[in-house]
């Protein structure tokens, strides 16, 4: 019995082979079989470009019903995919197709050019091109080319994914995930959230993350649903499509956007069973204005991209704001103190994780991943929170220094030594600043060289070179020196009191 997860797809897609897999925005349909064919048809093109089972790659495209059958084809015959974020800079590119050593990377059709070097240089044997249009390059190719039926036998632990996060190093670490991590957490989710025959789905999410990828089209898939698939998270297109749609998932800036929007409200949400908050914290603020205004209580889920959904709130019962629910059946969490010590109901600490979710794994990262998983399996998260006496789980910040923008995690560390690197520049802080619409935003603080004049302009510059655009400080402070704890320690906390409440944050 093979436990390769598109098996588990295929008897979906072969039972609602006439229902809309995929609604455009623009009117076109893909019909399940559609979508199914097209996999099989992206996974005979791979094989004749040599890809094997355990072959790497790599994908940085827009968001395209091709770009999902590519997917499905690197599940189909064993191969591992790794999305990137279109956002990334040529530079963070390089990083990844060095670590990942792919076969083949899938840029998008303007990066061509500017990738081809790259691409010759670290000897990946093929450079395709994937635009949002079913007519031209590899999607063409495609269609071109007779489908291929056979799916890859594949056990449990075998990869499927690789994704991305970066770290408190500064260094992108790639989680391995396996099919049976995808599989189960699926399964858990459809069952969780109760999803029922006419479920459709409102998909604004980026595809090259875990809750665009893998929560939202995944639960979609197992449940025959139809995805309005839009190209963006943009509030009058979301508005545009609610009302034919009967579940969201976004992260708390989708939230706070359709609230800023007067016109938004109840009549938008009619054919609404459910709207799902995650990847970021929603404040309770935020929830009770959402459910005055709508009538609808978010549900909230946390998760991370090493372990897909931990906890969730429940569908039947309290959803309670500033509260992230019960772990998923299956997963068990805990909360200790930095030690490892086990820490009681009621007391604050890290967040522990174990179960079928739990990543294999940092790619060729063996010290890494043993140092943040405990000698009994556990996954070691860096959120802290605390759990209820009767399992409830609230989280209340974070052990790692990490900024969450707009759903998407930034590294300080990463930001520094960019900035660090520059010409005139002595030292970096970088700290997020609370946001209206981002929930957190990038600022950073720097000690230029004495007697050097260091232009805001200049570092911007320097700065979009290389990091990708979401990553970029919204505001600057230079000063002459940064707070410092008897260690020798720069006080973040301090930098966060001094900047927090000021008008350029
Ligand atoms: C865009 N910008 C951002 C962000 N997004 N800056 C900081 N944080 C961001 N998240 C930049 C743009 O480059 C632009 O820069 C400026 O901010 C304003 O762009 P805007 O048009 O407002 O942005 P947008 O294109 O509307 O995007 C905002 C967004 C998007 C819709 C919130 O970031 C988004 O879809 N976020 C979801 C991310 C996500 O899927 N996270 C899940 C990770 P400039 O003005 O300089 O040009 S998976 C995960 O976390 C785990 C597993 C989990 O639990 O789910
Ligand atoms: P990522 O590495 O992009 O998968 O982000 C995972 C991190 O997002 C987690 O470690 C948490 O810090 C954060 N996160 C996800 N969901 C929530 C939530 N509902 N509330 C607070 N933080 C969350």
């Amino acid at each position: 019995m093979s436990d390769n997860l598109y098996d588990l797809f295929q008897a979906r897609f072969r039972q609602y082979r006439d229902k809309p897999a995929f609604i455009l925005t623009e009117g076109t349909s893909w019909s399940y079989g559609a979508l199914d064919d097209l996999a099989a048809r992206f996974a005979a093109l791979l094989g004749t470009h040599g890809v094997r089972p355990g072959d790497r790659v790599v994908m940085q495209v827009d968001k395209s019903v091709g770009a999902v059958a590519c997917y499905l084809a690197c599940l189909r015959v064993g191969a591992i995919i790794i999305p990137l974020n279109t956002a990334y800079t040529d530079a963070e590119v390089a990083y990844f197709l060095e670590d990942a050593a792919p076969r083949i990377f899938i840029c998008r059709p303007e990066k061509y050019a500017d990738f081809q070097p790259l691409v010759a240089r670290l000897g990946v044997a093929h450079l395709k091109i994937l635009g949002p249009e079913p007519g031209a390059h590899w999607w063409a190719d495609a269609l071109a080319t007779p489908p291929q039926e056979r799916i890859e036998p594949r056990s449990k632990d075998d990869l499927a994914a690789i994704l991305y996060t970066s770290g408190t190093t500064g260094k992108p670490k790639g989680a391995m995930l396996s099919h049976d991590n995808l599989a189960s957490n699926a399964l858990t989710l459809l069952d969780y959230w109760a999803f029922e025959e006419g479920d459709v789905l409102l998909h604004a999410l980026p595809i090259f993350h875990v809750h665009g990828l893998f929560v939202a089209l995944h639960t979609a898939f197992l449940n025959g649903s139809t995805v309005i698939f839009l190209e963006k998270f943009d509030v009058s297109l979301v508005r545009r499509h609610l009302k034919k749609a009967t579940i969201l998932m976004g992260v708390p800036t989708f939230y706070s956007r359709l609230l800023d929007d007067p016109g938004f409200g109840r009549a938008d949400c009619e054919g609404m069973r459910l709207f799902i908050s995650g990847s970021a914290p929603m404040t309770a603020q935020l929830h009770r204005a959402f459910e005055e205004r709508t009538g609808h209580c978010i549900l909230e889920r946390y998760g991370m991209t090493e372990t897909g959904m931990i906890t969730s709130n429940p569908y039947d019962g309290a959803r309670l704001a500033g509260t992230v629910g019960y772990a998923l059946p299956g997963i068990a969490v805990r909360i200790a103190d930095e030690a490892g010590t086990l820490l009681g109901a009621g007391e604050t600490g890290v967040v522990e994780v174990k179960g079928p979710n739990v990543f294999k794994g940092y790619w060729r990262m063996a010290e890494k991943t043993a140092e943040e998983f405990r000698a009994d399996g556990y996954f070691i998260t860096g959120d802290v929170g605390h759990l209820d006496e009767d399992g409830r789980l609230t989280l209340e910040g974070r052990a790692k220094d990490l900024i969450i923008s707009g759903g998407l995690n930034i590294y300080p560390k990463e930001i520094e030594a960019c900035l660090d690197a520059l010409p005139g520049v002595r030292e970096s802080a970088v700290i997020g600043l609370p946001d209206a619409d981002f929930g957190e935003a990038v600022a950073a603080v720097i000690v230029p060289e004495g007697g050097e004049e260091l232009s805001e302009e200049g570092v911007r510059a320097a700065v979009a070179e290389k990091l990708a655009r979401f990553k970029h400080p919204k505001v600057y402070y230079f000063v002459d020196e940064l707070p410092r704890n008897s260690m020798g320690k720069v006080q973040k906390n301090l930098l966060r009191q001094r900047y927090g409440t000021s008008p350029a944050a």
